[in-house]
């Protein structure tokens, strides 16, 4: 019977830092025992890859990639699917030197062109050399490296076949690892160009800020093209010896609960989510026997990777209070690709803190975050809930800065800016993109919004135009390019931004500027949105068809997103659809 690999390496000591690469990382993890296993969607294991199975068979596949035609610093696309062949290729490649480039799942986009599209896209501006991918993908990464670099396209089985013409490469630490494309639109896809000294440097400050420590257990449904899922479950415990379990991200949309029957049954201690992960769970357990599961193990509950929801995680901590789960195990956290991956961790065993802040004037227009305490007439104030996501980890730093780059004192909301060893150098083969974040001496915007307390990340939203649903980076100019190719739109008729709503959860609106009275072509128009983005995206929205010249628009010709957002939110962009006051309607029509 198949056995999965055990929870600590008998004799090989636990070792967190002084890898200078991966392979030195996984070179060593291979002296003991630990590994991945893969579980299937009702939660019985499939297959097992010890780290030291997995060591044999990236080197004996990387000396075939040269017969392939690929030689060393080609990046190599691989689709990351949550299977041992997908890992292979992975760290194959930092054997042979060669760049991997995971590549999405098509789960995540509403049909095959918009997949194909998106994957062309990151073909193209990784400029990949190979694609790899299973047998039921490769009629797509055809198709999708048409007019690319890719000179070979095929499975992992079919590299294996080739001969072993090429040699191993070892590594620096300056040397490339992977590129991460979980940022970028289709048409704009921006490659983060992680370098080994890197990941080898955010593995280790995760590890201290988490405590990471021999007999942790990590349990995944992240995905591997994620950065979540990637470093954070995967090349973290690579690099620090721990087991992990896994469940594919198809497998736990299909049966949440699997997550949490795999770690009750493996002895998880560690395991990360979105809000939304717990909050699925948390539904789904209604009428389900949650006393069957033990999750008295479970001693890091993370979350991140969008607005965190307390009231979601409450509920989650409820429910589960009777399968043993402790809610002071929540760790709220934050991070972003450019940064490798984490960048915060709240205190451990402290569960969720909340900033409770006076919303009103101090915070919408002097943007001060006022403790809600400190309001005597509580009766008359509006209140908002954050989470505080902890301090930057050790040989990190975090400031709050304003538009013209000075540092902000605590509890005044700005742009989150940070500092540290494993930002990264740059977006792949992207100069302007890069130089709109890098601000100067080696710190980045993040793009995010937020304040301080305590030395601790609150934060607010975010200034870039990201709009972030279950975790999953949409892009909005994806959308709008979208909804513009639609008949009777043009081109700048359309702005899609999210807005938050119950407890910042955020919805996507699409503004479209719409130029028939006819209310029957009105609604023939609003449906086809709807199914384009559907198509395009995989995503629900509101359709606001307002009239012409309702979007803004900058000096330089570009939209204003945040502009169409706040006329959207105080009214002054409403549909067509519904009667409008006359001073709106005026406003709207930009009178
Ligand atoms: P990405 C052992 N965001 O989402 C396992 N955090 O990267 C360790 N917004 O580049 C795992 N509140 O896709 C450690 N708390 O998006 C995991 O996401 C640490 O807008 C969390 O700019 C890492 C999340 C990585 C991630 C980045 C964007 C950010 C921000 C948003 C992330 C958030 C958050 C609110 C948070």
């Amino acid at each position: 019977m198949l056995q999965p690999t055990p929870k600590a390496n008998l004799s090989l000591p636990f070792k967190s830092a002084g890898f200078a690469t991966l392979v030195d990382g996984l070179d060593y993890a291979a002296r003991g025992e630990t590994g991945f296993n893969f579980f299937s969607a009702r939660g019985e294991l499939e297959f097992v890859l010890s780290y030291q199975d997995l060591r044999r068979a990236a080197l004996d596949l990387a000396p075939r990639f040269r017969s392939a035609g690929l030689e060393r610093g080609d990046r190599v696309a691989v689709i990351a699917e949550t299977t041992p062949a997908f890992l292979k290729v992975f760290f194959a490649c930092q054997y042979a030197g060669l760049v991997p480039v995971p590549l999405p799942l098509c789960i995540n986009f509403g049909g095959k062109d918009a997949y194909v599209a998106r994957l062309q896209g990151m073909l193209l501006s990784a400029g990949a050399r190979a694609a790899i991918g299973a047998t039921e993908l490769l009629a797509t990464l055809e198709e999708a490296a048409i007019e690319t670099d890719v000179r070979f396209v095929g499975t992992v089985e079919a590299l294996e076949a080739l001969e072993p013409t090429g040699q191993l490469v070892h590594l620096r630490p300056e040397d490339p690892c992977y590129i991460q494309y979980s940022s970028g639109s289709t048409s704009f896809p921006r490659g983060v160009l992680v370098t080994q000294a890197a990941i080898t440097a955010n593995a280790r400050a995760i590890a201290g800020g988490i405590e990471l420590r021999s007999g942790d257990r990590c349990t995944s449904w992240l995905p591997l093209y994620h950065d979540m899922g990637l470093v954070g479950c995967c090349l973290t415990p690579v690099l620090n010896q721990i087991p992990v379990d896994y469940i594919a991200t198809t497998g736990f949309a299909r049966r949440p609960l699997s997550w949490l029957k795999v770690l009750s049954e493996m002895g998880g201690t560690i395991s990360f989510s979105p809000t939304f992960g717990y909050e699925l769970c948390a539904r789904r357990a209604a009428g389900s026997a949650v006393a069957d599961y033990d999750l008295s193990q479970w001693r890091l509950a993370g979350i991140g990777g969008e607005m965190i929801r307390p009231k979601a995680l409450g509920e989650f901590a409820r429910t589960f209070a009777a399968a043993g789960f402790d809610k002071r195990a929540f760790v709220a956290s934050y991070g972003l690709a450019e940064a490798t991956l984490a960048v915060t961790f709240a205190p451990l065993h402290r569960g969720v803190e909340i900033d409770l802040i006076e919303q009103g004037d101090a915070f919408e227009r002097l943007r001060l975050a006022i403790p809600a305490s400190a309001v005597v007439d509580r009766g008359t104030h509006r209140t908002r809930a954050f989470v505080k996501c902890g301090r930057p980890m050790a040989g990190y730093a975090l400031e709050i800065r304003d538009d013209a780059n000075r540092r902000l004192p605590e509890r005044t909301v700005g742009r989150v800016c940070i500092k540290g060893p494993s930002l990264m150098t740059g977006y792949f083969r992207n100069v302007e993109a890069t130089n709109a974040v890098m601000v100067e001496d080696g710190w980045l915007d993040t793009g995010d919004m937020g304040y301080l307390v305590d030395g601790e990340l609150v934060v607010t939203g975010r200034t870039k135009d990201l709009i972030i649903l279950n975790g999953r980076n949409i892009w909005p100019q994806d959308l709008e390019w979208a909804i513009e190719r639609i008949e009777g739109v043009r081109v700048g008729d359309v702005a899609a931004f999210s807005m938050t709503g119950d407890e910042d959860k955020e919805r996507v609106v699409a503004v479209v500027q719409c130029r028939t009275s006819d209310s029957e072509a009105q609604e023939r128009l609003r449906s086809d949105i709807h199914a384009t983005l559907q198509r395009v995206a995989g995503v629900d929205c509101e359709v606001v068809l307002a009239p012409p010249r309702s979007l803004t628009f900058t000096t330089s010709g570009k939209l204003s997103r945040a502009a169409a957002k706040s006329k959207y939110a105080s009214g002054a962009i409403r549909d067509v659809g519904e009667a409008a006051p006359a001073a709106a309607a005026n406003q709207a029509w930009g009178q």
